[in-house]
Order: C-alpha cells, then sequence, then structure tokens
C-alpha cells in the first residue's frame, strides 16, 4: 500500500497529500496525456541525496517536449529545487519521489492543446520493487505475448503515463501466469525490456543491452550500469538481442529507479546460468549500491545533497 506523506507539490506550492486531486474531466483522464519520472532518494551518511537528478529532470522535460506539454513555465533548476525541497518539506531520509506533468481540466477533445499543463512532485517511502529477496536470488519471468510499442506508434523514448498501458498488460500477463515479471520484444521480434526495466545480458564476460531503437526507454539506472562497466573494464555494448540469446546467456538482469540492480534466475521457467546471481551482475549490483548509498566517492556527481 502506498504509504502517504505530508505535503505534495502543485504548480510551485506545497499542498496537503489529500488535496492532491484532479477533476474526472481532466485531460489526461481520457487521452492519457501525462508524463512523469520516477527517481530515488537514498539515505547516505551525509543525509538523504537524489540519485541522478539532474538527468530526470531533463528526461522529464524531454518527455513534456515530444507530446508538446512543455509549455509550463518552470525552469529545469526550478524543477531540480523544488525536488529537493519536496523531500525536505516531507523529512524522509530515503523515498521514491514521482514528478508526473499533465494535461488538466478546461476543454475536452483529443487535441488538449489548450489544456493547462499541471504538475504535480510527491514522494513517499518505497521498498524493494520485485521483493525483497529478488536482489540477492533474482527473479522467474516470462517473454511477454504483448511487444513494447512500435516506433511509430507511442514514442518509447518518452516516459508517458500511456506507454504503461502497454506496461500493464505485460506486466498482468506475467502475474497472472505466476512469474514476478514480463520481458517484451520489440515490434519487429527483438528483445527489447520489462514491463519497468531495462535489461541486461552477459556471455563470455561481455554484457549487451538492446538499443535505444528496440523501444526501451532511456534508462538512467541503464546509463549507470553502461558508465561503471565500462569503468570497471567489462566490456559492454548495445546491440540487438535475439529472443533466444536470453536462454543461452550465463546471466541476465533488470535495471530500473525501482527495480535498481535485480537478477533473472529464469525465463520462459529455463534455468539462467547457475540459476543464482551471477558475478558480473553481482559485481556491478554492489558498486551501484555502494555509490547510491554514498560509501564510495561520488566521481560522477551523481548524487544531489537534500
Ligand atoms: N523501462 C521502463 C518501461 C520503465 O518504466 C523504467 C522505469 C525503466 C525502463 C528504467 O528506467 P530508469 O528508472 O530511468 O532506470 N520504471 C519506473 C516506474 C516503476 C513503476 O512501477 O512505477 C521506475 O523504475 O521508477
Amino acid at each position: 500500500m502506498l504509504k502517504a506523506t505530508g505535503k505534495i507539490w502543485r504548480n510551485g506550492e506545497f499542498i496537503a497529500w489529500d488535496d492532491a486531486k484532479i477533476h474526472v474531466l481532466s485531460h489526461v483522464v481520457s487521452y492519457g496525456s501525462s508524463v512523469f519520472e520516477g527517481i530515488r532518494c537514498y539515505e547516505t551518511a551525509n543525509g538523504p541525496a537524489i540519485f541522478r537528478l539532474q538527468e530526470h529532470v531533463r528526461r522529464l522535460v524531454d518527455s513534456a517536449k515530444i507530446y508538446r506539454m512543455d509549455t509550463f513555465s518552470f525552469t529545469r533548476p526550478q524543477l531540480e529545487e523544488a525536488m529537493l525541497e519536496l523531500v525536505r518539506v516531507n523529512a524522509l531520509k530515503s523515498c521514491y519521489i514521482r514528478p508526473i506533468a499533465l494535461r488538466g481540466y478546461g476543454e475536452i477533445g483529443v487535441l488538449g492543446t489548450k489544456n493547462p499543463v499541471d504538475i504535480y512532485l510527491a514522494c513517499w517511502e518505497w521498498g524493494k520493487y520485485l521483493g525483497e529477496e529478488a536482489l540477492a536470488q533474482g527473479v522467474d519471468v516470462c517473454i511477454a505475448s504483448w511487444t513494447r510499442m512500435a516506433p511509430n506508434t507511442l514514442p518509447a523514448l518518452a516516459k508517458a503515463g500511456a506507454n504503461y498501458m502497454n506496461s500493464q498488460l505485460i506486466k498482468m500477463e506475467a502475474v497472472a501466469n505466476g512469474y514476478s515479471e514480463g520481458i517484451a520484444l520489440d515490434s519487429s521480434g527483438q528483445v527489447s525490456e520489462g514491463s519497468g526495466e531495462n535489461l541486461f545480458v552477459v556471455r563470455d564476460g561481455k554484457i549487451v543491452t538492446p538499443p535505444l531503437g528496440a523501444s526501451v526507454l532511456p534508462g538512467i539506472t541503464r546509463d549507470t550500469i553502461l558508465t561503471l562497466a565500462r569503468e570497471m573494464s567489462i566490456p559492454i555494448v548495445e546491440a540487438n538481442i535475439p529472443r533466444e540469446l536470453l536462454y543461452i546467456a550465463d546471466e541476465v538482469f533488470f535495471t530500473g529507479t525501482a527495480a535498481e540492480v535485480t537478477p533473472i534466475r529464469s525465463i520462459d521457467r529455463i534455468t539462467i546460468g547457475t540459476g543464482k546471481r551471477g558475478p558480473i551482475t553481482e559485481k556491478l549490483q554492489t558498486e551501484f549500491f555502494a555509490i547510491v548509498n554514498g560509501s564510495k566517492p561520488d566521481m560522477h556527481g551523481w548524487l544531489t545533497k537534500v
């Protein structure tokens, strides 16, 4: 269950959690016109710090631009500052931050360009996305019968609410069949991503992840792993992945703000590698957590102290 916090930021002002309501005829409700983010704020020895705040705000503004929704008057630095203030106001040590820009109440009809774009920033405490054990033990997943959106349908580079109808189909099918998560292929049949995670495959000490053209979200954790692997001299490339490569991989893992770095131990009931978290996954996971928790120096400037 979602755990309520004190305040939500709306268009520049803090309001009570329970007052963050929208009219049922707001454009977003009928037509799915929202763009959003998911950001983690981690507890560190120096207090709470938001992970890759600038990159998340940039992607929010990019998503809004793709949908001609970047008509709000807040700059990126103002949005960054507002999120820091949000965490301070709610006095949380660690949390998940959910910024949402939506087409609000006004006209009715598909176009929506005359409707206001309202921005909300909320945060709450959120634990482990795929379960507490998932990070160590790995998860059992399937290939979904639903594919990701074809590139000329809904743009995957935008983190838009509407894309998550596709994610819901993938996730519901997986859960209905007893899996934790589903992996979707793209419209040409290549591996794309999970319903809410990017995907990495390890074979013979080399890592592959699908390119941005494979209908994936340009994940910020994905970028973090690409960067860390290069620095650790682990060969890593972005390339198309045929479905069957997943079955014969040594290791497969998900990345995402919510899922962090989660190993996959089986796909379609086929055991991946040894059926446990693999050594490269573990190495990257350990490095990732050391950085986000502030126990290793933040060489990249990825943490913004609250
Ligand atoms: N692909 C999809 C489809 C996706 O939703 C996410 C994040 C990612 C990849 C990873 O992106 P990033 O967080 O920048 O590394 N999914 C968010 C939503 C989860 C939810 O259920 O809500 C998240 O992880 O915050």
